[in-house]
């Protein structure tokens, strides 16, 4: 008792003087007994005998003594039990566990959305069921996903939104040319729009994509300061935008495109030039630092048509695997309707399933006009008719994963006139599920039919 009042004396004395040296400087404080907080984990899985029952498992590492203490979604604190904790979800809805782990230095938590239907609890907390004619209703525990822009959620884009998609992806407004314009100052005014969209309509958002080499504004290309001022500045980014949106944004690309065409080599971007050849972990651990309950995605393109690069992709997995700082990857599919085969696509999941990652069909979209003829003005039935069977496949390489590696299957973009794809290449294509006016296509069904 006595040495501890030293010690909180020594404290207070070394936070007078930090104080009055520095007043603008963060303080840290040292916990007198030098304890550092133990951060809560937790996974969950569904019964194999009943569909309503959750099995906990408090997977919290830490040394020296702390406890832990649930919350299921009740208010009162439960302690945890050795072993696995059973707990009855019977009722319809939305339940937030938590977990809280308490040790001399504070306490910290962690959390899980698990959603209940009639059939029991949901795996990978996507319910199943609903109109079976919609892509939603006809995918099985999984999210169907669109991209969205802050001016394209009323009207019919809203309509056809809430019917068929229960996960958005945001086109361009949560990067940080548009999140982070000038140095110390946000604007997350469209960024805010999407998300709040997202919580008010039960749809899930995916938040793509924290560092870009494509989407990073000049100021920070020509950053004035030291690297270590570059990467605490980058610390500072990801920690305000993951913080803004803990609890709402379901998922993060952290990183998206890092790997350099042709040479499959780290792409020499300035955050590979200011922080380092391991600046990849340092992202993703900044990410996991402020919300370790965020699924953190590696995003990538060309990971079925390149081996090469699909290789190297994983190699990144695997190192951000190693150091727990991944759950999944996001493999864009901007393909056509000849290419690439069957087998390279499943070869990219077959990577993700092995190492129990979950799998994104991100960025999905299938050119009808790959040979880039610009006297095409429609598309043909049969182009259609290909397309259709293009997506399909897609459709059905996804169903076939195992449930508990899937996550979405995302389309990028909702209507052919709204495509990337016409400014990138310059000339028509009709790439989506829907035509300009909003009817769904023959892909429409196909991926439907796929998903059965
Ligand atoms: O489709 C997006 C386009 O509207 C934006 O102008 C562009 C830059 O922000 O990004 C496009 O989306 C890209 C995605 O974020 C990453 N993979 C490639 C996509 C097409 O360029």
């Amino acid at each position: 008792m006595k040495n501890f009042r030293i010690y909180k004396l020594l404290a207070f004395l070394i936070m007078l003087v930090i104080s009055a040296c520095d007043s603008d400087d963060e303080v840290i404080y040292v916990s007198p007994s030098g304890t550092d907080l133990v951060q809560a984990s937790f996974t969950y899985s569904i019964s194999t005998t009943d569909p309503n029952v959750i099995l906990l498992n408090n997977t919290t590492q830490g040394s020296g003594d702390f406890t832990s203490e649930w919350d299921f979604g009740t208010g009162d604190l439960v302690p945890d039990e050795p072993g696995l904790e059973e707990l009855r979800l019977d009722g319809v809805g939305s339940y937030t566990i938590k977990l809280y782990v308490t040790n001399t230095a504070g306490f910290t938590e962690a959390s899980e959305t698990v959603r209940v239907d009639e059939d029991g609890v949901c795996p990978n907390s996507v319910c199943g069921g609903g109109d079976p004619s919609t892509l939603k209703g006809s995918a099985k525990n999984f999210s169907v996903g669109t991209i969205v822009r802050d001016n394209r959620l009323t009207g019919m884009h809203d309509e056809v939104i809430r019917r068929d998609f229960n996960n958005i992806t945001s086109e361009y407004q949560m990067k940080m040319n548009v999140m982070y314009p000038s140095q110390g100052t946000y604007d997350f005014g469209p960024s805010d729009a999407i998300v709040d969209y997202g919580v008010a309509n039960g749809i899930d958002v995916h938040g793509h994509a924290l560092i870009w080499h494509n989407a990073t504004p000049s100021w920070v290309e020509n950053f004035a300061g030291t690297d270590a001022e570059f990467e605490a500045m980058i610390r500072d980014y990801i920690t305000t935008v993951l913080e803004r949106y803990k609890g709402k944004v379901r998922s993060w690309d952290v990183v998206n495109e890092a790997i350099e065409d042709g040479s499959n080599a780290l792409r020499n971007s300035v955050f590979r030039q200011r922080m380092g050849d391991d600046f990849i972990e340092k992202c993703y651990q900044m990410a996991r630092d402020v919300d370790p309950d965020v699924l953190l995605f590696y995003n990538d393109y060309n990971m079925a048509s390149d081996s090469g690069k699909r290789a190297a992709m994983f190699a990144i997995a695997d190192r951000l695997k190693t150091l727990n700082l991944i759950d999944g990857i996001g493999a864009q599919l901007h393909i056509s309707y000849n290419g690439p085969a069957r087998g390279e696509i499943q070869a990219v999941v077959d990577g993700t399933v092995s190492r129990d990652l979950l799998m994104h069909f991100a960025e999905i979209d299938i050119r009808t006009n790959p040979e880039g003829n610009s006297s095409v003005t429609a598309l043909s039935s049969e182009r259609a008719l290909l397309q259709k069977d293009k997506y399909k496949e897609l459709a059905e390489i996804y169903t076939d994963i195992p449930t508990a590696n899937k996550f979405a299957f995302t389309v990028w973009g909702l209507k052919d006139n709204e495509s990337w794809l016409l400014d990138f290449w310059g000339v028509p294509d009709f790439p989506l599920l829907f035509d300009d006016n909003f009817n769904p296509k023959p892909a429409y069904e196909g991926v439907i039919e796929g998903f059965q």
